[in-house]
């Protein structure tokens, strides 16, 4: 610690015993930077650029000191001067560079892409200012500005700047780099560009601001509001400037190595993730031409380099973009979309394959698959809808293009930095193998039968859950009883993840304690989840969970047997604190509508038990731990799709018919609430239940309740209980993201690791 010492004293002419927290934390900043520089950056004839609208990184110290594998050195040093290393990390801003699981699969990736010792890039923009920052006032969410940029930061500028064209102007880049330290491995860069014009003053009461004013709001904001047409566009100025400087800069990269461009696919590939970075496809194109390849072979090339990922099957989710916008900010491009969807009309006549529809509205997602060479699911679910209903015609036609990559989490942020009691615990089972390869976590079943490691597990969970009582007491004012079972559910707020499912079960459950029927231990429901601040419904939702928390949690009569929190400012941070305290998780989406999840991955790694519906990642959850496992519900996702199909579900059926259901949703326009929230939001939420519930709240009801029940009852069984928070630990190696790249590397990509 010789060096870190010195950078104390150089810095601030201080021994660090004198330093503030915010000195160690900005000298700690610096030193880490040094040390990721002097390991040196992953060198390949072929890199993989993962392009991503986000990244949803979240701090970076703790985890840089991780996988540099001087977590401990540091944490050491600084309690010999009478320091904590854990006093210092909450000094760092949070870069909140992503809205959710996307971007946070986004950084995960880079983790493992330089843990596996792959060459590659992440490429983005960067953002001045984060998702938003979610204040609670009134019981109503408001957004305000969330900067992360201070003058030192994780960020260096990298000397490289590109001009994008627009149309009637041009823009400068100026590009920024964080590196990504691999696990014990040399770092990879993540490439974030933006323009220094960038004005942070235009941004006005809340977070709004002049969406006209593209010279300095392009790289202002992650996801402006798109409710309107100024916002849509500014989306795509957004998204054309990361793919120009992203392809740009692709082709000087390869051909500074020998490239020449007829080769490019032995020099990069392009991962695609989602159909934000799209415009990559003509774009390269675009310049391929433009450096003399005819057009024809230019898409032929291009069509070798690019892979698209696919997130998503919400039809609203999945890009379209009418052509007058594009023609209205780039121009140059729609010749060549134009030409692009031409030649496919010219072999595949249908509607539905093509790229530009009949109402002037270009398909992104459509130009992906026909000109990228893999188009990926992310969980095997959610590939099979795409394969079977969603994409069925691409498949029909580019069986050979499908493939699915089940999505992981690094284990080093997402067991090594937030649970650091657990890590070791294992660590003191199995050795550290598991850290490297994440299958050895296996091992921890042989311990099923073991009364003392059953002991220890679930004291490690209670004393987690006692950590993450301080942290909700200090972000809510609450106070939890660290006894009752934590039941979590943190993750965006949208109707399709059903957060109103569980708000329902709360009331239900606040009705019967009401009417003297007490359970023998209380639970505490937690939730965290910031809403789009366009999407009407989920504020709504939000309102009504936060007013079930001032009723419930200050009802005498109620309060000692169940509470409701819900963390304002949900991030990465908070998730770290709240995810190893986790008893339940909560994976409620109607099935056949979330992709995967990866918050779900989370729980069971930290030993939490699932009760989910059998969507996403939980049916691959539930086929490793086995039903004993976990706790499912609700109706399957052939059923969903067949309601759909058929549209014959009506909520008010069961609205009329169940008295239970009516009683708990009539709950949410009663007085009680009534008379702590607004009548506006309160009665346009039961509306929309009662005569819409687009995602079908009301249909998995009652076989929700009765298998939370269940689980509520099955915790009581502390012991059988910690055997099934062993087999979810024990059988979590699976998820782990170096799992996931190994796939995507081996199937396609095709790089060649270093070791
Ligand atoms: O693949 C990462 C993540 C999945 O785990 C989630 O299930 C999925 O909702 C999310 N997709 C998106 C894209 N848009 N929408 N909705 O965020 O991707």
């Amino acid at each position: 610690m010789e060096t870190l010492s010195k950078v104390f004293e150089d810095k601030y002419n201080k021994n660090v015993k004198d330093c503030t927290n915010e000195e160690i934390y900005h000298g700690l900043l610096s030193w880490t930077k040094e040390q990721l520089k002097g390991r040196g950056y992953q060198e390949g004839k072929k890199k993989i650029y993962y392009i991503s609208a986000e990244f949803l990184i979240g701090k970076l110290l703790s985890n840089n000191l991780i996988n540099l594998g001087v977590y401990d050195e540091v944490a050491k040093y600084l309690k010999e001067n009478g320091k904590e290393l854990s006093m210092i990390e909450e000094i760092e801003p949070e870069p909140s560079l992503g809205n959710g699981g996307l971007g946070r699969l986004a950084a995960c990736f880079l983790d493992s892409i330089a843990t596996l010792g792959l060459p590659g890039e992440g490429i983005g923009l960067n953002y001045h200012l984060g998702l938003f920052k979610q204040e609670f006032k009134d019981h109503l969410q408001f957004e305000t500005p969330n900067p992360w940029i201070q003058p030192e930061s994780w960020l260096t500028d990298a000397g490289v700047s590109y001009y994008v064209p627009f149309k009637g102007f041009m823009l400068k880049s100026t590009l920024y780099d964080i590196d990504v330290a691999g696990y014990e491995n040399k770092a990879i860069k993540l490439r974030l560009f933006d323009i220094d014009i960038a004005d942070e003053s235009i941004v006005g009461e809340g977070i709004s601001f002049d969406k006209r004013d593209l010279l300095h709001n392009l790289t202002l904001f992650l996801y402006p509001d798109d409710s309107d047409d100024a916002g849509r566009k500014l989306r795509i100025y957004q998204q054309y400037f990361m793919v120009s400087n992203a392809a740009q800069m692709i082709l000087d990269e390869a051909t500074a190595k020998g490239c020449n461009l007829h080769d490019l696919a032995d020099y990069a590939v392009i991962q695609i993730n989602d159909t934000h970075p799209s415009m990559v496809i003509p774009e390269l194109i675009r310049l391929l031409t433009e450096r003399g390849i005819e057009f024809e072979e230019a898409c032929e090339i291009v069509s070798h380099v690019c892979a698209y990922t696919n997130h998503t099957i919400l039809a609203e989710a999945l890009e379209k973009w009418p052509i007058s916008y594009l023609e209205e900010v780039v121009p140059h491009l729609m010749p060549i979309i134009r030409k692009l969807d031409e030649r496919i009309k010219a072999k595949y006549p249908q509607e539905n394959l093509a790229i530009i529809d009949k109402n002037d509205l270009v398909h992104m997602a459509h130009m992906d698959i026909h000109y990228g060479f893999s188009i990926n699911g992310v969980a095997s679910l959610h590939t099979d809808i795409l394969k079977e209903t969603e994409l069925h015609q691409f498949y029909e036609i580019y069986p050979e293009k499908f493939n699915n990559k089940t999505n992981g989490i690094t284990f080093r942020r997402w067991l090594l930095h937030c649970n650091h009691p657990l890590t070791e615990y294992i660590t003191s089972m199995i050795g550290d193998g598991f850290r490297k390869d994440s299958f050895e976590l296996d091992k921890m079943l042989g311990f099923k039968g073991n009364q003392d490691v059953l002991a220890n597990i679930l004291k490690i969970k209670q004393d987690a859950k006692k950590r993450c009582a301080e942290f909700i007491k200090a972000n809510t004012g609450e106070e939890i009883n660290t006894h009752s079972v934590y039941d979590i559910q943190i993750k965006r707020l949208h109707e399709y993840k059903r957060q109103q499912l569980n708000a329902l079960y709360i009331i239900d459950r606040y009705l019967k304690i009401k009417a003297g029927e007490k359970p023998q231990r209380p639970v505490t429901f937690i939730f965290g989840a910031k809403a789009a601040p366009a999407y009407v419904i989920a504020k709504d939702i939000i309102h009504l969970l936060l007013c079930l928390q001032e009723l419930i949690n200050n009802d005498p009569e109620v309060s000692p047997y169940m509470k409701v929190v819900m963390v304002e400012n949900y991030n990465v941070s908070a998730a770290e604190k709240l995810i190893p305290a986790c008893d339940i998780s909560e994976q409620i989406s109607l099935a056949s509508k979330e992709a995967s999840g990866t918050g779900n991955m989370k729980f069971m790694l930290n030993g939490a038990v699932t009760l989910g519906t059998m969507d996403g990642a939980n049916v691959e959850i539930s086929q490793l731990v086995g039903k004993d496992n976990i706790y499912i519900f609700g109706e399957s996702s052939e059923q969903v799709i067949e309601h759909y199909e058929k549209a014959d579900y009506c909520s008010r059926d069961f609205y009329e018919k169940d008295e239970r259901i009516r009683r708990a949703v009539d709950f949410i326009v009663g007085n009680d609430l009534l008379s702590i929230g607004s009548e506006e939001h309160l009665r346009r939420l039961h509306h929309e239940i009662v005569s819409k519930d687009w995602f079908m709240t009301l249909l998995d009801f009652e076989d929700y309740a009765k298998v939370k029940d269940q689980a509520l009852s099955d915790y009581e069984d502390r012991t059988a209980w910690a055997e099934k928070m062993l087999v979810n630990i024990g059988k979590a190696g699976y998820f782990s993201s170096d799992r996931t790249i190994e796939e995507y590397n081996r199937d396609i990509w095709h790089l060649t690791p270093e070791k």
